[in-house]
């Protein structure tokens, strides 16, 4: 299969060649694609070199599929034209997610929406993509009511410019700012722009991502997004109340069983979800699975994955194989 990366010098886009390389997904030929600036640089990819070519070079190389992880004003003008060149494009910016007539997609959610019509298909957003694997399986089994989520974000969600900040406050390196503040021995309570109603978008993205991932408007869903100063991954404290009653236990073997889950639960032995565990990985780690004492029919949960990975890279690239799967490229 021709497979397109536009933005595959970002830290998303490299990361999409690490997964399809990592996955063995079935590229016959790599396309390699990003702004001018970068044109003609050269992208290895199992073993074998490739040089980037522009997005309008790209469309006449006629990939199959294109992942996008270039931005919300290329893909605005981009995934469009690639569709109507017949190529099926999977968009990790924000783009086109709540658009009525684009499917956003987590394969373990919500995989069976997928059909030929989709041309143009978003990724969702990384912080909902870790909670909304584990909000199906309890969904499907206790109806969920409500969700209070307060998310841990690693500055890799930002990207390379951030990174950079992190690491130069650290040794004392004078350098470009990413955030309005130190992020070092910090937390900054601000990701995305702040919406009229006091929430950012981040949070905004949190609540109606995951209504329409999960198909359901009546889960009241609502957010605070945090970044702070590590690397490997979000993290996220989830509170869920429930229509039905569950047993913990019940919960613990749900989750472990459940695609795409591992539970990591057992205090007594100091064993948790941390960034710097679920870093390169594509699981999502759930732990501290524990009934809300101060409320019937709630759990509380710690959810922890690399956000550049299932949060990201992975979850587009698990979107290209379903589609292989079934056929629809
Ligand atoms: C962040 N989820 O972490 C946003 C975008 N990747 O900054």
């Amino acid at each position: 299969m021709k497979v397109a990366v536009v933005g595959a010098t970002g830290l998303v886009g490299t990361e999409m060649l690490t997964v399809l390389a990592e996955r063995n997904f079935p590229v016959t030929e790599l396309i390699p694609v990003a702004s001018e600036r970068s044109k003609g640089k050269e992208i290895d990819f199992k073993g074998k070199k490739y040089k980037v070519v522009t997005p309008q070079e790209a469309i006449l190389l006629k990939p199959d599929v294109a992942l996008f992880s270039a931005g919300g004003s290329t893909s605005t003008e981009f995934a469009p034209l690639f569709a109507e060149a017949g190529i099926t494009v999977i968009d990790n910016s924000s783009a086109w997610r709540m658009d009525p007539s684009k499917k956003l997609v987590v394969p373990e959610v919500n995989g069976d929406v997928l059909t030929n019509d989709d041309k143009i298909i978003a990724n969702p957003n990384c912080s909902t993509i870790q909670m909304v694997v584990v909000m199906k399986p309890l969904h499907e089994k206790y109806k969920i009511k409500r969700v209070v989520v307060s998310t841990y974000q690693s500055v890799t969600g930002t990207g390379v410019k951030a990174v950079d900040q992190l690491m130069n406050e650290r040794n004392g390196v004078e350098g470009e700012m990413a955030y309005p503040y130190q992020i070092d021995l910090n937390v900054i309570p601000h990701i995305d722009v702040f919406q009229d109603n006091g929430y950012t978008k981040e949070e905004m993205k949190m609540i109606q991502e995951t209504n329409k991932i999960m198909s359901d408007d009546s889960i009241r869903v609502t957010a605070t997004t945090v970044r702070i100063p590590v690397m490997g991954g979000h993290s996220e404290s989830v509170n869920i109340e429930f229509e039905n009653d569950f047993d913990v236990n019940e919960v613990r073997e749900l989750l472990a069983a459940s695609e795409g889950i591992i539970v990591v639960d057992n205090p007594a032995n100091l064993e948790y979800p941390m960034p710097k565990d679920a870093h390169g990985k594509d699981e999502v780690f759930v732990g501290r699975i524990r009934r809300d004492e101060s409320q019937d029919k709630t759990l509380n949960l710690w959810i922890v994955a690399d956000n550049l990975r299932k949060g990201a890279a992975t979850n587009a690239v698990q979107i290209a194989e379903l589609l292989n799967k079934k056929g629809l490229v």
